[in-house]
């Protein structure tokens, strides 16, 4: 049976190799009858959905990194950042609106009472290092609950407040990133304000950045400004879902 060799496909979580293993599958007189069954859709359904669920290994505190690397934007330079640094963050607040029934803006304080997770995990960036943090955080999905997603929402667009090209328009150049609903409802999936027990340095986000720990580390979004849920991405950006995206990386990043 390719029951085998399908789920093999799912687990690898490719989206190629995924539609490969389909394509062999719908081939197959006997899977066909199978898939014919509405029952035997939901299954496989089912099946995808789940992986995707999988938690990211989390680590001992022992492993945690003497020196976690910062990377990409380690210090905004961005006039509207800058002066949320010097009020100590004090003005700033979380926006999360688009399609929504309920937008909000929210402090610092009010994130922090939030549903919350603590979690130990590897951040592995591209180019080529990883590093172990203790990552704490509000969940990102009680907190899209809280604001009601609309029937149309697809995904979740985190826009943040720097500029890390600063050759090209303010809408190409700030950085910004998208995840799915699955990712987003995903449990790991937290608004980091707290890094090793510390609030989040300046090189690292701060006041708050993404931790979506199935994924790499460009999709961790530093600096977050605001939540946005659409119906799709064209029309963000360079319309790819992200700065580096746009640049030519892969949307999904999955590890
Ligand atoms: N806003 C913003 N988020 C960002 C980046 C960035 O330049 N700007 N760089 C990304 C990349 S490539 C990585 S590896 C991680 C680095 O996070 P760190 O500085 O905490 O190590 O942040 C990601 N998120
Ligand atoms: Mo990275």
């Amino acid at each position: 049976m390719n029951r085998r060799r399908w789920l093999t496909g799912a687990a690898a979580g490719a989206l190629g190799a995924m539609l490969t293993a389909c394509n062999r599958l719908t081939t197959n007189a006997g899977v066909q009858q199978t898939l014919a069954r509405a029952e035997g859709l939901t299954r496989r359904a089912q099946r995808l959905v789940v992986d995707r669920k999988a938690l990211a290994q989390e680590f001992a505190a022992a492993e945690i990194s003497r020196d976690f690397r910062a990377n990409g934007s380690i210090s905004p330079g961005d006039p509207g950042y800058r002066a949320l640094v010097e009020s100590g963050f004090a003005d700033w607040r979380l926006v999360i609106d688009g399609l929504v029934e309920r937008p909000m803006a929210l402090s610092l304080a009010q994130l922090r009472s939030q549903p919350a997770r603590t979690q130990i995990t590897r951040h592995d960036c591209v180019e080529g290092w990883s590093a172990i943090g203790k990552w704490s955080g509000a969940r990102l999905g009680p907190l899209l609950d809280k604001a009601g997603l609309k029937p149309q929402a697809r995904y979740i667009v985190f826009h943040c407040a720097d500029t890390l090209d600063p050759n090209v328009s303010p809408a190409l150049g700030r950085y910004y990133e998208s995840i799915d609903l699955i990712d987003a409802y995903h449990p790991q999936t937290i608004l980091a304000y707290d890094m090793n027990d510390a609030p989040l340095a300046v090189k690292h986000g701060a006041p708050l950045r993404l931790r979506v720990e199935r994924q790499l580390g460009y999709k961790h979004a530093k600096y977050l400004m605001r939540i946005e849920a659409v119906a799709d991405l064209a029309g963000i950006g360079g319309g790819q879902g992200g700065f580096w995206e746009d640049r030519g990386y892969e949307w999904y990043a999955g590890i």
